[in-house]
């Protein structure tokens, strides 16, 4: 083994510190909850070791999608909307790299809402991180999905006339749903073990974390802030357990099992509690990735035969004395044109 092979596997063999993992000094307000998200996401990849050369980082556009920036990891930051099916791009074509989404409300709820429904049926595993401070924060407060109505902003300046969108009922209503949680910016071991189960989860994990944007919206989240018995707290032995000293503040806690999808939308529906924690989880729920691989795993010839199957259907049959046969449209094709070629 020469001098540079043994330096190199030295390398690859040590412990990756926080450091590994942090890029650019992020450029959030100050008390932005992106920062409390970041540091979350941080210590999963230095808790879970994960290579930083097969980690990605989708975003779409907004405050929260400049994510990428922050992370010393691949990254993709691309445009508003489509951070969805970009991350599902690069997850179909590499299943080994570690694929994690940050989608703001209007980047996800509003624009990008096609794909983001389609993302749940897909089921590919993915953690979707939808940074929802309820308003649009980068193009300087617009009303998003999930603003409160009467939320009075540049687009709504009487007040947002509609009821909001709640994107846990609405996750939870997609088929092929398999993963569907909510964490707060600001009780960072909730956030912390949300996002640890949601990268352990086999398939697309939707968390939703209410995050602070004190720039455009600093009062939003006051109730909750203020009087933690509008918290409830979901635990589990499959979902999140909270250690004593969050206990004696969150004393309003309920055992919710995550296999329960109808108590889940009952409680992601209640209007007068804040549910937190993991209200659905079904690790039984195929995934795309996995169905495709069965697709591909025709050889070259299977596909030349079927090809050829479907080809021959349209072939005019030769006559003993043609030299040639005719295709579909009545072009004169020479014997065998009309054959699947496949490359090996
Ligand atoms: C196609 C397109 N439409 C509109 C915009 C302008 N735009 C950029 S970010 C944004 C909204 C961002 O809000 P959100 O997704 O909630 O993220 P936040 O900034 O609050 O984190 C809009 C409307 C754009 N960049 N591209
Ligand atoms: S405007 Fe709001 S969301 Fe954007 S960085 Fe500032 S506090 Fe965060």
């Amino acid at each position: 083994m020469d001098f540079m092979h043994e330096r190199w596997l030295a390398h690859s063999t040590e412990e990756h510190p926080l450091e590994d993992y942090q890029g650019r000094t992020p450029r959030w307000c100050v008390g932005c909850g992106d920062h409390t998200i970041l540091n979350a996401m941080l210590r999963l990849c230095r808790d879970e070791q994960l290579p930083p050369e097969k980690t990605v980082f989708v975003s779409g556009i907004g405050c929260s999608s400049r994510f990428p920036h922050y992370l010393k990891t691949y990254g993709f930051h691309s445009l508003h909307g489509r951070a969805l099916p970009i991350a599902e791009g690069i997850k179909i074509r590499r299943p080994d790299l570690h694929v994690f989404v940050s989608t703001g409300d209007g980047d996800c709820c509003s624009i990008g809402a096609g794909h983001w429904i389609h993302a749940i049926r897909y089921n590919m595993n993915l953690t979707v991180l939808m940074h929802d401070n309820c308003v649009y924060g980068l193009t300087k407060m617009q009303a998003s999905p999930t603003s409160p109505r009467g939320l009075k902003s540049n687009t709504s300046p009487r007040g947002a006339p509609l009821a909001p969108l709640n994107p846990l009922v609405t996750s939870l209503s997609v088929s092929n749903v398999s993963f569907v949680a909510q964490a707060p910016d600001w009780i960072p071991d909730i956030l912390y073990s949300i996002i640890r189960a949601g990268y352990h989860h086999n398939g697309f994990s939707f968390i939703r974390i209410l995050q602070r944007c004190p720039n455009f919206l600093p009062n939003l989240f006051d109730p909750l802030l203020q009087d933690p018995e509008k918290t409830l707290v979901l635990t589990h032995p499959q979902g999140i357990q909270l250690d004593s000293s969050l206990s004696r503040i969150y004393r309003n806690q309920c055992r919710h099992d995550p296999a329960d999808i109808n108590r889940a939308r009952e409680l992601a529906s209640d209007p007068d509690l804040t549910p937190v924690g993991i209200l659905y989880r079904n690790d039984q729920v195929p995934r795309y990735e996995d169905l495709r691989k069965r697709e591909q795993s025709f050889t070259p010839k299977m596909i030349e035969q079927a090809l050829n199957r479907e080809f021959d259907k349209f072939a005019v049959q030769r006559r003993r004395n043609d030299t040639v046969s005719h295709g579909p449209n009545g072009n004169s094709l020479p014997g065998s044109a009309a054959r699947a070629v496949t490359h090996p």
